[in-house]
């Protein structure tokens, strides 16, 4: 049998810590690890090979981008900081001329692999990894509102003292302030939630603002994303046909003309995003959703300027 391979370039806080979840839960037979920080790689592969005589047998090496051959997904986590007095637009210009020079590397040794975005802002770096790569948009996947769904779910079943994996809930459109919650179908066994405007209201400040919290806290957000990333993996290598909001390019949905990438709910398997499922949400999701599209839209003129 073919062996499974994952990449994970980046290998800083989310990078590492989405290679020791894939690692801890044996996902794949080979994990490389990439970074432009050679001896950061290098020193997580053997951080982790130490651990390997409590493992289950997966072989983790820090590699070079020859090492992208044969891999079925390769996870981009790299990027930069943004640095003291830098706008939002500067750092995506350089963002993007590290995924220009990150997907130039990979094409020559794999064109097969699915792409997996987590580098934030996570909407944009997908449609810029699309254009770059030339793949087909459904093996250009980004992280999108699956970490924002789970908190969402998170914060539900702890309001109502419900098991999070029992609750039904979304947050489609951008990764980050204009996301928006499908309150509408939110449910937990097909039955409306008991909630207050004000709960809900609190509920979703606290999702959406989450990252926020996190950073003041600590500096980096890492646990959460690391296992939503699994999560893609998994529904992948495991060709699962698994229903997770991840972030796509759309042409209209949900009556929007969308033109690009946001998180929604989609089938993905063994080919990546097998389909776009599309929810039958308000008027009023349907206004904030258009505004979360037009905001991607207005940063990606921006940057093509
Ligand atoms: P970090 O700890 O600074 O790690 C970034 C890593 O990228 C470092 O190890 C760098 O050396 C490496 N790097 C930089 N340039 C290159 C390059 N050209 N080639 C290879 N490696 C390179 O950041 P952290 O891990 O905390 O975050 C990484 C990205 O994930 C950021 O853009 C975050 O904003 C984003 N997140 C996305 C989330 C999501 O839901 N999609 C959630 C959390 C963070």
């Amino acid at each position: 049998m073919k062996k499974t391979k994952v990449v994970v370039i980046g290998t800083g806080a989310v990078g590492a810590t989405t290679a020791y979840t894939l690692l801890l839960r044996n996902r794949m037979d080979e994990l490389v690890l990439i970074d432009s920080n050679y001896n950061k790689a290098a020193g997580d592969a053997l951080d982790m090979n130490h651990g390997m005589p409590f493992l289950d047998g997966s072989t983790v090496w820090a590699g070079t981008y020859e090492d992208c051959a044969g891999a079925d997904i390769i996870v981009i986590t790299a990027g930069a900081a943004q640095k003291p007095g830098e706008t939002r637009t500067d750092l995506l210009r350089r963002n993007a001329d590290i995924f220009d020079n990150i997907i130039h590397q990979i094409l020559p040794h794999n064109q097969d692999a699915i792409l997996l975005i987590a580098t934030n802002p996570v909407d944009i770096m997908s449609y810029i990894a699309l254009k770059k790569s030339g793949l087909p948009a459904e093996r250009v996947i980004g992280s999108g509102t699956l970490l924002d769904s789970a908190r969402f779910r998170y914060l539900i079943g702890q309001k109502l003292h419900i098991d999070p994996r029992s609750v039904h809930a979304h947050i489609v459109g951008e990764h980050g302030d204009s996301e928006v919650p499908i309150w509408s179908l939110a449910n937990i066994a097909g039955v409306e939630l008991q909630l207050s405007k004000e709960d809900k209201e609190n509920i979703f400040v606290h999702t959406r603002d989450a990252a926020y919290s996190i950073i003041e806290a600590k500096g980096a957000t890492y646990y959460a994303i690391a296992l939503a990333i699994d999560r893609i993996c998994t529904a992948i290598l495991r060709d699962e046909g698994a229903v997770l909001n991840v972030s796509t390019m759309l042409g209209t949905y949900c009556g929007v003309e969308a033109d690009t990438y946001l998180g929604v709910p989609c089938i993905v398997d063994r080919t990546g995003i097998r389909k776009t499922l599309e929810l039958t949400i308000t008027e009023q999701e349907q206004e904030l959703f258009r505004q979360s599209a037009n905001k991607m839209k207005a940063i990606i003129a921006e940057l093509e300027q």
